[in-house]
This record gives structure tokens, sequence and C-alpha cells, in this order.
């Protein structure tokens, strides 16, 4: 659910600061992580990508190929307030995404293209959040 994602976010986004440098994303292009989710933030910048790689792995949710580890990220979303109703629909839509753009060989051109993905399709299964959600529930991570 949408209310789920926004707890995801905000505690997934806590980690963008400490990967700014070496992602090289600039605050130009995303000043909060929580902008992801903005109707007007095109998820498009390669720095986004490897940002989200240096982001995930703080948390363990990648295998060494830079793909999902499927459990990992599973016991994550699962760590969440009411996030068994969203952790498998999370993976399975991460996945779906991950097959499309698994020919691609630079990790971080990969990950933004199915960080994109996901946006869409998770807007399209009713689970994205609204930027005013995830701020309420900032102050919590
Ligand atoms: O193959 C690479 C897998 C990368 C998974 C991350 C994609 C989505 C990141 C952008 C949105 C994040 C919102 C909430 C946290 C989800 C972990």
């Amino acid at each position: 659910t949408a209310e789920v994602m926004s707890h995801v976010t905000a505690h997934f986004g806590k980690a963008l600061e400490e990967c700014r440098e070496e992602s090289g994303l600039s605050a130009e292009v995303l000043e909060e992580f929580q902008h992801f989710w903005r109707e007007d933030f095109e998820v498009v910048h390669r720095e986004l990508g490897c940002a989200i790689i240096c982001m995930s792995n703080k948390f363990s949710l990648l295998q060494d190929d830079s793909r999902m580890h499927h459990v990992n990220m599973h016991d994550y979303v699962k760590s969440f307030p009411n996030g068994h109703v969203l952790s498998e629909k999370l993976v399975e839509l991460i996945h779906n995404c991950e097959k499309k753009f698994d020919s691609m060989t630079d990790d971080c051109e990969r990950v933004v293209k199915v960080a994109a993905c996901f946006k869409v399709d998770a807007k399209a299964a009713g689970i994205a959040p609204e930027v005013a959600m995830i701020e309420a529930v900032m102050e919590k991570y």
C-alpha cells in the first residue's frame, strides 16, 4: 500500500546524504529522496542509479551483481508497520522491471531504468505514496 511505501521511502531516503559524494548526485537533480515520487520528477539521471545502488548497499538489499537480493528486500519491507502487505508486491514489481533491462551492462544506467519502471508500475498498482505522506512519517526515522 501507499502508506507502507511512504515508510519504506522515508527510511531508505535517509541514506541519500551518505551516498551523495560517491554517486555524484547533485542537489539540483534531487534535493530530497522523497521527491523521487513527485509527478514532475523524471527518473533519468545515471547518478541517481549510482545513488540507489549505494543506498541499497547500506541495507544489503542487492546481490553482488547489483540486482535485488529478494530475501533481504522482502525482510526489509516487512520490517515496517504493515510491511507484510507490501513486501511480496514490491519484490515482484522490482524483479519484473529488472527483467526488462537485464541486458544493460552499466549498473548505474540499468538501475535508474529499473527505478523509473518501478515508479510507473507502482503508480499503476496504486502503491505509490504522495510526498506529503512521506513527509508525515519522516520524523519516525
Ligand atoms: O536491480 C536493481 C534493484 C534496485 C531496487 C531499487 C529500485 C527502486 C528505488 C527507488 C525507489 C525507492 C522507494 C522506496 C524504497 C524501495 C527499496
